[in-house]
Protein backbone atom coordinates (compact mmCIF):
# COMPACT_ATOMS: atom_id res chain seq x y z
CA UNK A 1 0.00 0.00 0.00
CA UNK A 2 1.15 3.62 -0.93
CA UNK A 3 1.36 6.07 1.42
CA UNK A 4 -0.68 9.85 0.56
CA UNK A 5 0.49 12.20 2.39
CA UNK A 6 -2.25 14.62 3.54
CA UNK A 7 -1.94 18.52 3.67
CA UNK A 8 -5.42 19.56 5.28
CA UNK A 9 -5.75 23.33 5.41
CA UNK A 10 -8.02 24.09 8.75
CA UNK A 11 -8.95 22.84 11.63
CA UNK A 12 -13.02 23.66 12.46
CA UNK A 13 -15.38 21.45 12.54
CA UNK A 14 -14.38 20.32 8.54
CA UNK A 15 -10.62 19.98 9.54
CA UNK A 16 -12.30 17.43 11.96
CA UNK A 17 -14.64 15.34 10.25
CA UNK A 18 -11.86 14.97 7.39
CA UNK A 19 -8.93 14.06 9.80
CA UNK A 20 -11.17 11.60 11.08
CA UNK A 21 -12.34 10.28 7.92
CA UNK A 22 -8.06 9.70 7.10
CA UNK A 23 -7.42 8.25 10.21
CA UNK A 24 -10.17 5.34 9.90
CA UNK A 25 -10.86 4.73 6.50
CA UNK A 26 -7.97 2.17 6.05
CA UNK A 27 -9.43 0.37 9.19
CA UNK A 28 -12.66 -0.46 7.44
CA UNK A 29 -11.72 -0.21 3.79
CA UNK A 30 -8.96 -2.13 1.56
CA UNK A 31 -7.52 0.95 -0.08
CA UNK A 32 -4.58 0.71 -2.72
CA UNK A 33 -3.19 4.01 -0.12
CA UNK A 34 -2.67 4.83 3.31
CA UNK A 35 -3.14 8.28 4.12
CA UNK A 36 -0.98 9.60 6.15
CA UNK A 37 -1.84 12.73 8.57
CA UNK A 38 1.30 14.80 7.54
CA UNK A 39 1.01 18.23 8.00
CA UNK A 40 -1.78 20.53 9.53
CA UNK A 41 -2.28 24.06 8.38
CA UNK A 42 -3.63 26.78 10.06
CA UNK A 43 -2.95 30.88 10.55
CA UNK A 44 -3.41 30.47 14.18
CA UNK A 45 0.07 28.53 15.36
CA UNK A 46 -1.09 27.68 19.11
CA UNK A 47 -3.80 26.01 17.72
CA UNK A 48 -2.71 24.37 15.07
CA UNK A 49 0.14 22.52 17.39
CA UNK A 50 -3.07 21.66 19.66
CA UNK A 51 -4.35 20.07 16.71
CA UNK A 52 -1.35 18.42 15.54
CA UNK A 53 -1.28 16.65 18.78
CA UNK A 54 -4.96 15.65 19.08
CA UNK A 55 -5.10 14.10 15.42
CA UNK A 56 -1.46 12.62 14.67
CA UNK A 57 -0.51 15.23 12.35
CA UNK A 58 3.39 15.13 11.88
CA UNK A 59 4.19 18.85 11.24
CA UNK A 60 2.22 22.32 11.40
CA UNK A 61 2.74 24.98 8.31
CA UNK A 62 1.14 28.59 8.97
CA UNK A 63 1.01 29.50 5.22
CA UNK A 64 -0.73 27.38 3.21
CA UNK A 65 1.94 28.25 0.24
CA UNK A 66 4.53 26.86 1.96
CA UNK A 67 2.03 23.93 2.05
CA UNK A 68 0.91 23.90 -1.47
CA UNK A 69 4.81 23.85 -2.15
CA UNK A 70 6.05 21.00 -0.35
CA UNK A 71 7.43 18.51 -1.76
CA UNK A 72 6.04 16.18 0.81
CA UNK A 73 2.57 16.83 0.33
CA UNK A 74 0.72 14.61 -2.16
CA UNK A 75 -2.59 15.91 -1.58
CA UNK A 76 -3.74 19.31 -0.41
CA UNK A 77 -7.24 18.67 1.19
CA UNK A 78 -9.39 22.28 2.20
CA UNK A 79 -11.33 22.65 4.79
CA UNK A 80 -10.91 26.02 5.91
CA UNK A 81 -14.03 28.59 5.06
CA UNK A 82 -15.66 29.19 1.20
CA UNK A 83 -13.16 32.58 0.55
CA UNK A 84 -9.82 30.47 0.74
CA UNK A 85 -10.67 27.48 -1.38
CA UNK A 86 -10.17 28.74 -4.94
CA UNK A 87 -6.52 30.43 -4.24
CA UNK A 88 -5.67 27.83 -2.20
CA UNK A 89 -7.18 24.85 -4.66
CA UNK A 90 -5.82 26.63 -7.66
CA UNK A 91 -2.34 26.92 -6.34
CA UNK A 92 -2.52 23.09 -5.74
CA UNK A 93 -3.48 22.08 -8.77
CA UNK A 94 -0.49 23.90 -10.09
CA UNK A 95 2.00 22.99 -7.66
CA UNK A 96 1.05 18.46 -9.13
CA UNK A 97 -1.00 18.09 -6.22
CA UNK A 98 -4.48 16.30 -5.70
CA UNK A 99 -6.96 18.32 -4.33
CA UNK A 100 -9.78 17.66 -2.20
CA UNK A 101 -12.27 20.97 -1.29
CA UNK A 102 -14.95 21.31 1.47
CA UNK A 103 -18.66 22.12 0.27
CA UNK A 104 -19.72 24.44 -1.63
CA UNK A 105 -16.63 24.82 -4.31
CA UNK A 106 -16.18 28.10 -3.80
CA UNK A 107 -18.27 31.74 -2.94
CA UNK A 108 -19.51 31.34 -6.90
CA UNK A 109 -19.61 30.19 -9.70
CA UNK A 110 -17.38 32.55 -11.05
CA UNK A 111 -14.33 31.44 -8.64
CA UNK A 112 -15.66 27.60 -8.95
CA UNK A 113 -14.77 27.59 -12.62
CA UNK A 114 -11.44 29.13 -12.19
CA UNK A 115 -10.88 25.89 -9.68
CA UNK A 116 -12.44 23.85 -12.14
CA UNK A 117 -9.85 24.84 -15.25
CA UNK A 118 -6.96 24.87 -12.69
CA UNK A 119 -7.65 21.16 -11.80
CA UNK A 120 -8.59 20.68 -15.24
CA UNK A 121 -5.44 21.76 -17.04
CA UNK A 122 -3.05 19.98 -14.25
CA UNK A 123 -4.71 16.77 -14.78
CA UNK A 124 -5.01 16.06 -10.48
CA UNK A 125 -7.11 13.95 -9.10
CA UNK A 126 -10.06 15.89 -7.42
CA UNK A 127 -13.30 16.05 -4.98
CA UNK A 128 -15.44 18.09 -3.25
CA UNK A 129 -16.96 17.13 -0.35
CA UNK A 130 -20.78 16.73 -0.21
CA UNK A 131 -20.85 13.95 2.04
CA UNK A 132 -24.43 13.43 2.31
CA UNK A 133 -24.24 11.54 -1.05
CA UNK A 134 -22.42 8.51 0.89
CA UNK A 135 -25.16 7.90 3.28
CA UNK A 136 -25.70 4.51 2.70
CA UNK A 137 -29.30 5.09 2.70
CA UNK A 138 -28.89 7.63 0.02
CA UNK A 139 -26.70 5.73 -1.85
CA UNK A 140 -29.05 3.12 -1.89
CA UNK A 141 -31.71 5.31 -3.28
CA UNK A 142 -29.97 6.62 -6.11
CA UNK A 143 -29.51 2.82 -6.69
CA UNK A 144 -32.85 1.91 -7.27
CA UNK A 145 -33.64 5.54 -9.29
CA UNK A 146 -31.08 4.06 -11.94
CA UNK A 147 -32.46 0.61 -11.69
CA UNK A 148 -35.65 2.53 -12.98
CA UNK A 149 -37.74 1.58 -10.06
CA UNK A 150 -39.44 4.60 -9.80
CA UNK A 151 -40.46 4.58 -12.88
CA UNK A 152 -40.59 8.38 -14.36
CA UNK A 153 -40.23 10.91 -11.73
CA UNK A 154 -42.29 13.88 -11.00
CA UNK A 155 -41.67 15.36 -7.56
CA UNK A 156 -38.67 16.14 -5.97
CA UNK A 157 -38.97 17.96 -2.25
CA UNK A 158 -35.86 18.98 0.09
CA UNK A 159 -35.49 21.03 3.10
CA UNK A 160 -32.93 21.63 5.14
CA UNK A 161 -33.88 23.22 8.88
CA UNK A 162 -31.48 24.51 11.61
CA UNK A 163 -32.14 26.97 13.91
CA UNK A 164 -29.00 28.30 15.31
CA UNK A 165 -28.80 32.03 13.99
CA UNK A 166 -32.02 33.04 15.50
CA UNK A 167 -30.28 35.33 18.40
CA UNK A 168 -29.61 38.82 17.51
CA UNK A 169 -27.04 39.17 20.09
CA UNK A 170 -24.98 36.26 17.60
CA UNK A 171 -21.98 38.05 15.79
CA UNK A 172 -20.94 37.70 12.00
CA UNK A 173 -17.70 36.96 10.92
CA UNK A 174 -15.03 35.54 12.78
CA UNK A 175 -13.58 31.58 13.54
CA UNK A 176 -16.81 29.86 13.69
CA UNK A 177 -19.31 32.36 12.92
CA UNK A 178 -17.74 33.21 9.18
CA UNK A 179 -20.73 31.25 7.56
CA UNK A 180 -22.75 34.53 8.74
CA UNK A 181 -20.22 36.73 6.94
CA UNK A 182 -21.35 37.16 3.18
CA UNK A 183 -17.50 38.66 2.15
CA UNK A 184 -16.08 35.37 3.22
CA UNK A 185 -19.02 32.46 2.82
CA UNK A 186 -20.34 34.62 -0.25
CA UNK A 187 -24.31 33.43 0.29
CA UNK A 188 -25.78 32.46 3.21
CA UNK A 189 -28.28 29.26 4.01
CA UNK A 190 -27.93 28.48 -0.02
CA UNK A 191 -24.79 28.27 -0.54
CA UNK A 192 -24.42 26.34 2.69
CA UNK A 193 -27.40 24.76 3.60
CA UNK A 194 -29.27 24.29 0.55
CA UNK A 195 -26.07 23.43 -1.65
CA UNK A 196 -26.20 19.84 -0.14
CA UNK A 197 -29.67 19.36 -1.13
CA UNK A 198 -28.88 20.03 -4.52
CA UNK A 199 -25.30 18.53 -5.11
CA UNK A 200 -28.06 15.22 -4.05
CA UNK A 201 -31.23 16.13 -5.91
CA UNK A 202 -28.83 16.51 -9.43
CA UNK A 203 -27.21 13.78 -8.24
CA UNK A 204 -30.62 11.59 -8.14
CA UNK A 205 -32.65 13.03 -10.32
CA UNK A 206 -30.52 14.93 -13.29
CA UNK A 207 -29.84 18.55 -14.03
CA UNK A 208 -31.94 21.43 -13.12
CA UNK A 209 -33.26 23.62 -15.92
CA UNK A 210 -34.67 26.96 -14.18
CA UNK A 211 -35.30 28.13 -10.53
CA UNK A 212 -37.84 30.78 -8.88
CA UNK A 213 -36.77 31.58 -5.39
CA UNK A 214 -37.08 33.71 -2.34
CA UNK A 215 -34.92 34.63 0.20
CA UNK A 216 -34.88 36.76 2.68
CA UNK A 217 -32.16 38.58 6.15
CA UNK A 218 -34.17 38.38 9.51
CA UNK A 219 -31.52 40.08 11.25
CA UNK A 220 -30.16 43.20 9.00
CA UNK A 221 -26.98 43.96 11.26
CA UNK A 222 -24.87 42.29 13.71
CA UNK A 223 -21.66 43.34 15.38
CA UNK A 224 -18.57 41.79 13.44
CA UNK A 225 -16.47 39.50 15.37
CA UNK A 226 -12.96 41.12 13.78
CA UNK A 227 -13.65 44.47 13.86
CA UNK A 228 -16.05 45.05 17.02
CA UNK A 229 -18.67 47.02 14.93
CA UNK A 230 -21.79 46.37 14.31
CA UNK A 231 -22.52 45.98 10.32
CA UNK A 232 -25.00 44.93 7.54
CA UNK A 233 -25.64 41.14 7.52
CA UNK A 234 -24.81 40.17 3.48
CA UNK A 235 -26.21 36.53 3.62
CA UNK A 236 -29.77 34.84 3.12
CA UNK A 237 -30.75 33.81 6.37
CA UNK A 238 -33.72 31.89 4.34
CA UNK A 239 -34.30 30.61 1.26
CA UNK A 240 -36.52 28.59 -0.51
CA UNK A 241 -37.46 27.73 -4.44
CA UNK A 242 -39.22 26.26 -7.17
CA UNK A 243 -37.11 24.13 -9.61
CA UNK A 244 -37.94 22.62 -13.08
CA UNK A 245 -35.75 19.46 -13.56
CA UNK A 246 -34.43 18.37 -16.91
CA UNK A 247 -36.26 15.53 -16.61
CA UNK A 248 -39.96 17.36 -16.79
CA UNK A 249 -40.32 16.70 -12.66
CA UNK A 250 -40.98 19.43 -10.28
CA UNK A 251 -39.34 20.43 -7.11
CA UNK A 252 -39.71 22.87 -4.19
CA UNK A 253 -36.27 23.55 -1.74
CA UNK A 254 -36.29 25.16 1.46
CA UNK A 255 -33.62 26.04 3.89
CA UNK A 256 -32.92 28.35 6.53
CA UNK A 257 -31.09 28.73 10.42
CA UNK A 258 -34.49 30.22 11.68
CA UNK A 259 -36.94 26.85 12.57
CA UNK A 260 -36.93 26.96 15.92
CA UNK A 261 -36.57 23.41 17.11
CA UNK A 262 -34.62 21.72 13.80
CA UNK A 263 -30.97 21.32 14.18
CA UNK A 264 -29.98 19.65 11.27
CA UNK A 265 -33.15 18.32 9.29
CA UNK A 266 -32.40 17.60 6.11
CA UNK A 267 -35.34 15.47 4.28
CA UNK A 268 -35.87 14.32 0.57
CA UNK A 269 -38.58 13.17 -1.20
CA UNK A 270 -39.03 12.29 -4.70
CA UNK A 271 -42.03 10.80 -5.92
CA UNK A 272 -42.58 8.69 -9.27
CA UNK A 273 -44.65 7.08 -11.12
CA UNK A 274 -43.99 3.17 -9.67
CA UNK A 275 -43.06 4.45 -6.05
CA UNK A 276 -41.65 7.01 -3.82
CA UNK A 277 -38.60 7.63 -1.52
CA UNK A 278 -38.23 9.62 1.72
CA UNK A 279 -35.08 10.05 3.42
CA UNK A 280 -34.46 12.25 6.61
CA UNK A 281 -31.25 13.22 7.98
CA UNK A 282 -32.16 13.23 11.62
CA UNK A 283 -32.72 9.57 11.40
CA UNK A 284 -30.56 8.79 8.26
CA UNK A 285 -29.87 4.77 8.53
CA UNK A 286 -33.92 4.71 7.28
CA UNK A 287 -35.23 4.85 3.74
CA UNK A 288 -38.77 5.60 3.39
CA UNK A 289 -40.18 3.30 0.61
CA UNK A 290 -43.90 2.87 -0.83
CA UNK A 291 -43.92 0.88 -4.16
CA UNK A 292 -47.40 0.32 -6.24
CA UNK A 293 -46.71 -3.00 -7.52
CA UNK A 294 -46.86 -4.18 -4.23
CA UNK A 295 -49.76 -6.77 -3.40
CA UNK A 296 -52.54 -4.40 -2.63
CA UNK A 297 -53.48 -5.70 0.57
CA UNK A 298 -49.68 -5.14 2.18
CA UNK A 299 -49.52 -2.56 -0.11
CA UNK A 300 -47.89 0.42 1.95
CA UNK A 301 -45.09 2.39 3.36
CA UNK A 302 -42.18 0.67 4.45
CA UNK A 303 -39.47 2.04 6.69
CA UNK A 304 -36.09 0.26 5.93
CA UNK A 305 -33.48 -0.10 8.19
CA UNK A 306 -30.37 0.34 6.20
CA UNK A 307 -27.70 -1.40 8.06
CA UNK A 308 -27.40 -5.05 6.42
CA UNK A 309 -24.35 -6.36 4.50
CA UNK A 310 -26.12 -5.95 1.06
CA UNK A 311 -26.58 -2.08 1.63
CA UNK A 312 -24.13 0.05 0.41
CA UNK A 313 -20.92 0.19 2.35
CA UNK A 314 -22.49 -1.94 5.39
CA UNK A 315 -20.54 -4.67 4.89
CA UNK A 316 -17.50 -2.39 5.89
CA UNK A 317 -19.07 -2.01 9.17
CA UNK A 318 -20.20 -3.93 12.00
CA UNK A 319 -22.79 -6.87 12.03
CA UNK A 320 -26.53 -6.33 10.30
CA UNK A 321 -28.77 -4.43 12.76
CA UNK A 322 -26.26 -1.64 14.08
CA UNK A 323 -26.10 1.57 12.62
CA UNK A 324 -23.25 3.93 11.76
CA UNK A 325 -23.87 7.79 11.66
CA UNK A 326 -22.48 11.16 10.13
CA UNK A 327 -18.87 10.69 10.31
CA UNK A 328 -19.39 7.53 8.41
CA UNK A 329 -20.39 9.60 5.43
CA UNK A 330 -16.78 11.02 5.17
CA UNK A 331 -14.95 7.91 5.79
CA UNK A 332 -16.70 6.06 2.65
CA UNK A 333 -16.04 9.74 1.02
CA UNK A 334 -12.31 9.07 1.22
CA UNK A 335 -12.32 5.61 0.53
CA UNK A 336 -14.17 6.67 -2.99
CA UNK A 337 -11.35 9.06 -3.58
CA UNK A 338 -8.66 6.64 -2.71
CA UNK A 339 -10.29 4.12 -4.89
CA UNK A 340 -10.56 6.48 -7.51
CA UNK A 341 -6.91 7.64 -7.38
CA UNK A 342 -5.72 4.33 -7.51
CA UNK A 343 -7.60 3.55 -11.06
CA UNK A 344 -6.19 6.99 -11.94
CA UNK A 345 -9.51 9.09 -11.65
CA UNK A 346 -11.37 11.30 -9.53
CA UNK A 347 -14.36 10.65 -7.53
CA UNK A 348 -17.66 12.16 -7.32
CA UNK A 349 -18.56 14.71 -7.11
CA UNK A 350 -15.43 16.17 -9.03
CA UNK A 351 -14.63 19.92 -8.88
CA UNK A 352 -16.71 19.59 -12.81
CA UNK A 353 -19.94 18.51 -10.92
CA UNK A 354 -19.59 20.53 -7.77
CA UNK A 355 -19.26 23.68 -10.11
CA UNK A 356 -22.79 22.50 -11.30
CA UNK A 357 -24.21 22.59 -8.10
CA UNK A 358 -22.61 26.50 -7.84
CA UNK A 359 -24.30 27.65 -10.98
CA UNK A 360 -28.18 26.22 -9.27
CA UNK A 361 -27.35 28.66 -6.30
CA UNK A 362 -26.01 31.70 -8.21
CA UNK A 363 -29.38 31.42 -10.03
CA UNK A 364 -31.47 30.83 -6.85
CA UNK A 365 -29.63 33.94 -5.70
CA UNK A 366 -30.13 35.91 -9.10
CA UNK A 367 -33.72 35.07 -9.38
CA UNK A 368 -34.30 35.88 -5.83
CA UNK A 369 -32.70 39.65 -6.23
CA UNK A 370 -34.75 39.80 -9.38
CA UNK A 371 -37.83 38.34 -8.15
CA UNK A 372 -38.30 36.07 -11.74
CA UNK A 373 -37.44 32.69 -13.07
CA UNK A 374 -33.84 32.29 -13.98
CA UNK A 375 -32.40 29.54 -16.37
CA UNK A 376 -29.97 27.69 -14.85
CA UNK A 377 -26.48 28.03 -16.37
CA UNK A 378 -25.55 24.14 -17.96
CA UNK A 379 -29.02 23.05 -16.54
CA UNK A 380 -29.94 20.27 -19.02
CA UNK A 381 -26.52 18.53 -17.97
CA UNK A 382 -26.44 14.63 -17.58
CA UNK A 383 -27.13 13.43 -14.07
CA UNK A 384 -23.90 12.96 -12.01
CA UNK A 385 -22.22 10.17 -12.35
C1 LIG B 1 -23.93 24.60 8.89
O1 LIG B 1 -24.38 24.70 10.20
C2 LIG B 1 -23.42 23.19 8.62
O2 LIG B 1 -22.36 22.90 9.48
C3 LIG B 1 -22.97 23.07 7.17
O3 LIG B 1 -21.90 23.95 6.88
C4 LIG B 1 -22.61 21.64 6.86
O4 LIG B 1 -22.20 21.49 5.52
C5 LIG B 1 -23.83 20.77 7.15
O5 LIG B 1 -23.57 19.43 6.84
C6 LIG B 1 -24.24 20.90 8.59
O6 LIG B 1 -24.48 22.26 8.85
Amino acid sequence: MKKLNIGMVGYGFMGRTHSNAFSQVNHFFDLPFEPVLKTICARNLDRAEAFKAKWGYELVETDWRRLVESPEIDLIDIASPNDTHAGIAIAAAHAGKMVMCEKPLSRNAAESEAMVRAVRAAGVPNMVWYNYRRVPAVTLAKQWIDEGRLGKVFHYRAKFLQDWTISSDLPQGGEGLWRLDVSVAGSGVTGDLLAHCIDTAMWLNGGIDEVSAMTETFIKSRKHSLTGKVEPVGIDDASAFLARFHNGSLATFEATRYARGHKALYTLEINGEHASIIWDLHDLHRLQWFDHKDAGPTRGWRSIHITDSDHPYMKQWWVPGLQIGYEHTFIHQAADFLSAVGAGKSASPTFEEALLTDYVTDAVLSSAANRQWVKVQGGNHATHA
